[in-house]
C-alpha cells in the first residue's frame, strides 16, 4: 500500500444554519476544513496509507480535528500539540442571494498553532520517520502563506533529498492561490516553490491570478521542472501537461453544484491516488473529476466517493461514455 503524507493546516470550520447570516444566527455548526487534510481523507477513501502532520492547539477544536481524521483512517500519529497558541478557525458566510453572488470566506488563523510550525519540524523523529517512509508528499501554496517559518519549512521540504532506497519519493505541490492570506507577504515565491515539485496542482483559474497566465504554453514556461503540471479549467477539462511536451486532457463531468469548496482538494486526492495506485494518465485526470464530482454535489467540504465498482466503470469507460 502506498504512503502519502499531506502536510499543512488544518481548522475548524464554523457556518451558520441554513438561510442565516452571521449577523442573526444564533448557532454555529461546526465542522473541520483544511486543503491538506481533504486530499489526505480522500487518499484514505482509495485505500492510500495516509497521514497528516500539522499542529492545533490544546483546544477543543484541536481534539475534534485528530478525532474526524483519525476516524476516516488517516494517520495522526505526528501532529503536535501547541499548549499556548490556538487551533485556526474558518467562517463559511452564506451569501444572501447565492443564485448572483457567491459565498465568502473568514480566516481567523493569524498567530494559530500551524502557523507557528517551521522548518525545525522536520527534526521531530517521529515527522522524519514519516517522511522517510513516504512515497508521496503533499503541499500547498497555503503553508508558505501562512507565515515566513511555515514558508522556510515549505522549502526545506523541497530540498529534501528524493531518491531513497525505495525509489523516488514525489512531492505535490498544490498551488490553492488564497489572496487574503498573502497580503502584506510576497506571494512571487509560490512560483519558485511549484516549480520544485514532481506534480504541481493549479486551477486555470488560480494561475490567471497568481502567475498571469492560463495557456499551456504559458504555464510550461513558468513550470518547466514538474515531471507533471496538471491544470484544472473548473467545469471544462483538466489537463496533465507533462515536462516531455506531451498532454493529456479529460473533459469535466457535468454535475449540479451545491458548493465549490473542497472541490480542487478532491480532485487532487483523486489524482494522486491515481498516481500512487498506478493508473495511466488518463485514469488519473477522471479519478480527479470523480472525486471532485461528489464533492460539489454537497454542501461540507469532502463528498463521498462512489463504491469501488462504480468508479472502476467510470475509469474504465469509452472517451464517448465519459463525455
Ligand atoms: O480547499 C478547501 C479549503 O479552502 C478549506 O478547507 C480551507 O484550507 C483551507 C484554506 O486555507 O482555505
Amino acid at each position: 500500500m502506498p504512503t502519502a503524507v499531506c502536510l499543512g493546516e488544518t481548522m475548524a470550520v464554523l457556518t451558520p444554519g441554513s438561510g442565516r447570516t452571521l449577523s442573526d444566527a444564533d448557532e454555529l455548526r461546526i465542522g473541520v476544513g483544511g486543503a491538506e487534510s481533504n486530499v489526505a481523507l480522500g487518499l484514505a477513501a482509495l485505500g492510500v496509507d495516509a497521514h497528516w502532520v500539522s499542529r492545533v492547539g490544546r483546544d477543543g477544536f484541536g481534539d475534534r480535528i485528530l478525532r474526524h481524521l483519525a476516524g476516516q483512517g488517516v494517520g495522526v500519529g505526528a501532529v503536535g500539540i501547541d499548549d499556548e497558541r490556538p487551533t485556526g478557525l474558518y467562517v463559511k458566510v452564506p451569501s444572501a442571494d447565492p443564485e448572483r453572488t457567491p459565498g465568502r470566506v473568514l480566516y481567523y488563523r493569524r498567530g494559530s498553532a500551524a502557523a507557528a510550525l517551521g522548518p525545525d519540524l522536520l527534526d521531530d523523529p517521529a515527522v522524519a520517520d514519516l517522511l522517510d517512509r513516504a512515497d508521496l508528499i503533499h503541499l500547498s501554496g497555503i503553508t508558505a502563506a501562512l507565515s515566513d517559518d511555515c514558508r522556510a519549512l515549505v522549502e526545506r521540504l523541497l530540498g529534501r533529498p528524493r531518491d531513497t532506497p525505495r525509489g523516488r519519493q514525489r512531492i505535490s505541490f498544490d498551488v490553492n492561490w488564497r489572496p487574503a492570506l498573502w497580503t502584506g507577504r510576497h506571494p512571487e515565491v509560490l512560483r519558485a516553490l511549484a516549480d520544485r515539485a514532481d506534480v504541481v496542482l493549479v486551477g486555470a483559474d488560480e494561475a490567471e491570478a497568481a502567475f498571469g497566465t492560463t495557456t499551456e504554453a504559458g504555464l510550461r514556461r513558468l513550470l518547466p521542472s514538474p515531471e507533471v503540471v496538471v491544470v484544472k479549467d473548473g467545469a471544462v477539462r483538466a489537463s496533465a501537461l507533462a515536462r516531455d511536451g506531451s498532454g493529456t486532457r479529460v473533459p469535466a463531468l457535468t454535475v449540479a453544484t451545491v458548493e465549490p469548496v473542497g472541490a480542487g482538494d478532491a480532485f487532487a486526492a483523486g489524482y494522486l491516488g491515481g498516481l500512487l495506485l498506478g493508473r495511466p494518465e488518463h485514469e488519473r485526470l477522471r479519478a480527479g473529476h470523480v472525486a471532485a464530482a461528489a464533492t460539489l454535489t454537497v454542501r461540507a467540504d469532502r463528498g463521498v466517493l462512489p463504491e469501488k465498482g462504480v468508479r472502476d466503470r467510470l475509469l474504465g469507460c469509452s472517451d464517448e461514455d465519459w463525455s
